[in-house]
């Protein structure tokens, strides 16, 4: 997609702290981290959010949660470690490409959520 900054990571025309790549994968830090270790991992396909995946293709899906299986190694992050995803409006996505938030290195609150239900 033209105009996605996360397409544009993702063909390295926009600079970005790669810690993972692959053919289909690609995992670099967050600009603005919320954790000690705070990394995304997205598909290099576009994909605008999770509610476009589907069977044709959840696949890339699977494979970033084998890779953050491996980060999570890499990154010693033996503690343990949260995957977020932002979905939507109402799940305050700002960046319309599918991406996986991979947070560590401190404990983490429960529930995510600040505001009244
Ligand atoms: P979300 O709110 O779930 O859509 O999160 C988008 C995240 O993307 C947010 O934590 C900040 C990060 N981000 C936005 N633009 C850039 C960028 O150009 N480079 C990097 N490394 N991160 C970015």
């Amino acid at each position: 997609m033209a105009d996605c900054i996360f397409c544009k990571i993702a063909a390295g025309e926009i600079p970005s702290t790669k810690v993972y790549e692959d053919e289909t994968v690609l995992a670099f830090k967050d600009l603005d981290p919320q954790a000690p270790t705070h990394v995304l991992i997205i598909p290099k396909e576009h994909i605008a959010s999770a509610a476009d995946i589907s069977t044709e293709n959840s696949a890339v899906v699977a494979h970033i949660f084998e890779v953050a299986a491996k980060l999570s190694r890499e990154l010693e992050l033996d503690n343990g470690f949260r995957i977020v995803n932002n979905c939507g409006e109402d799940g305050m996505q700002s960046v319309q490409h599918l991406h996986f938030h991979m947070l560590g290195g401190k404990k983490m609150g429960w529930p995510p959520y600040a505001e009244e239900k």
